[in-house]
């Protein structure tokens, strides 16, 4: 195997980063050759594509998800190390382990109008009911563009420190910074940052694609069992089938017939009774209450 840079400083890095200012940029995290193959293999799907329907996707951009289905170049991105490492460490406190949520190659055609400003973890109604106080992130974003990002045709904009600001609906579009770079980089923002896609005012279609990942227990924006049902997430190798969602999330969480699903794609075993999957803390709780009787209490002592 190659020798790997030790990645762990630039993760470090990029982390406290995206945790200050809400987003970053990560340039050249690719060549731009994987980003010009990928889009080569997307480009009949876009000529294809039907413009989207509605105030928050626009008549004027196109969509399609389930990028590693439609592509073998996809997987480099998905599967970005330093990229899975930076979101471990902001999503890893918070969820047993991450999952991807969502690929969606995007098109925003010539003329497109700017996109509502949003943020994107506002999907989930939970993520308004946590204490503001403990920071939790829902999500991580990643858009990879496919053409260079412009303002003139519509790089993405990002409202830096708007993730400390989630009272504020709306910031000054002044104080937002436009993302503009080249294929091959990647600009990472944070499910509770405050961003749109900017206008497309040139001749020219604007492609990129966006790579999310969430906390695990979420329900993901796209149903990845049914982008990748398990006949295709079969053929994926077994670290990428556990991140689209074939992986259970401790405790119990999204099992098949009592197993975790990564045992149904792999093995034809019939017949085998539930077993749990528990973290430490359950397993603690429930031997405090079989040795003792009673619960411990779960408020600090
Ligand atoms: O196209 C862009 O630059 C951003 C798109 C976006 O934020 C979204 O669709 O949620
Ligand atoms: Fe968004």
């Amino acid at each position: 195997m190659a020798n790997l840079p030790d990645i762990a400083p630039l993760a470090d890095h990029h982390t406290s980063a995206l945790l200050d200012q809400g987003y970053c940029i990560i340039p050249a995290a690719l060549p731009a050759a994987s980003a010009r193959d990928l889009a080569e293999d997307l480009s009949a799907d876009f000529e294809r594509a039907a413009a989207s329907t509605g105030p928050f996707y626009g008549n004027d951009t196109k969509r399609f998800g389930s990028l590693l289905r439609r592509s073998p170049h996809a997987q480099a991105f998905v599967q970005h190390d330093l990229i899975l490492a930076v979101v471990r460490q902001i999503l890893g406190p918070w969820c047993d382990r991450v999952a991807l949520n969502l690929t969606q190659a995007i098109e925003l055609m010539p003329g497109s109008i700017e996109q509502v400003p949003h943020r994107d973890q506002d999907m989930w109604p939970c993520s308004r009911l946590v204490d503001p106080d403990l920071h939790v992130e829902f999500l991580v974003n990643v858009m990879w563009p496919f053409t260079s990002f412009t303002r003139d045709n519509g790089a993405t904009r990002v409202w830096p420190g708007s993730h400390r600001r989630q009272d504020e609906t709306i910031l000054d579009p002044d104080e937002a910074i436009v993302a503009e770079m080249e294929p091959g980089s990647a600009l990472l923002f944070l499910g509770s940052t405050l961003h749109a896609g900017g206008a497309n005012k040139t001749d020219h279609p604007r492609r990129g694609m966006i790579v999310s990942y969430a906390l695990g227990w979420l329900k993901p924006y796209e149903l990845q069992w049914l982008a990748y049902p398990p006949d295709v997430a079969r053929q994926f190798d077994p670290d990428l089938s556990d991140l689209i969602g074939y992986r259970i999330h401790r405790p119990n969480l999204g099992n098949y017939e009592g197993h975790c699903p990564s045992k149904m794609l792999r093995s034809t075993d019939a017949n085998i009774g539930a077993v749990d999957a528990l973290g430490d803390e359950q397993h603690a709780l429930i031997e405090a209450y079989r040795r003792e009787g009673l619960l411990p209490s779960v408020a600090p002592s």
